[in-house]
């Protein structure tokens, strides 16, 4: 099955947190990394007294199924040293989201997917567009570029290399 991720960091080495997560999310015997895209920082959206942010998104292909995903992506996450939340959106070292997991359609109290935020996250969009602009997400008929192309202007990315930061 093919999956999204989205992965972000605010806190440290932002670029290194996101390498690391990418080398652990590899070295997984059944996941098949596939792309991974520019990396892009930006304010932070709903809690706007969090540092900046770094994100991006990866497509792999991986024979688990959507909650063994989740229990692998958190792993990783605890690994890095991710403090449990005690607030809903604080400042983290690493953060992996699915974005989604082929069509599946899923609503438990643990995972949803498709992410329920996408189509107001250009912070989501924007990368997944530079790996994958035509896909078409299971509950939305629009291509990515075209959710993207919905979000106001205003919003700047900032795209980055290892030598901008
Ligand atoms: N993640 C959040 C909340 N706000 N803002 C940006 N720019 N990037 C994020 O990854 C992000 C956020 C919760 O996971
Ligand atoms: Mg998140
Ligand atoms: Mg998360």
């Amino acid at each position: 099955m093919i999956c999204f991720l989205g992965i972000g960091s605010n806190i440290d080495d932002r670029l290194s947190n996101l390498n690391q997560s990418i080398t652990l999310i590899s070295e997984d015997v059944n996941i098949n990394f596939l792309k991974v895209s520019n990396f892009y920082e930006s304010p932070p959206m709903y809690n706007l007294n969090l540092n900046m942010f770094l994100n991006g998104v990866i497509k792999i292909s991986t024979s688990y199924a959507p909650h063994q995903l989740l229990r692998k992506v958190k792993n990783i996450e605890s690994k890095m040293g991710r403090e449990k939340c005690t607030e809903r959106y604080e400042n983290r070292i690493i953060d992996i989201d699915i974005l989604c997991c082929g069509n599946e359609i899923i609503e438990s109290d643990e995972l949803i997917v498709p992410h329920p935020n996408i189509k107001e996250r250009k912070f989501v969009l924007e990368p997944w567009c530079d790996i994958d602009s035509n896909y078409i997400i299971a509950n939305e008929n629009r291509k990515i570029e075209e959710l993207l192309a919905m979000l106001p202007e205003s919003l700047k990315l900032k795209r980055v290399n290892w030598m901008s930061l």
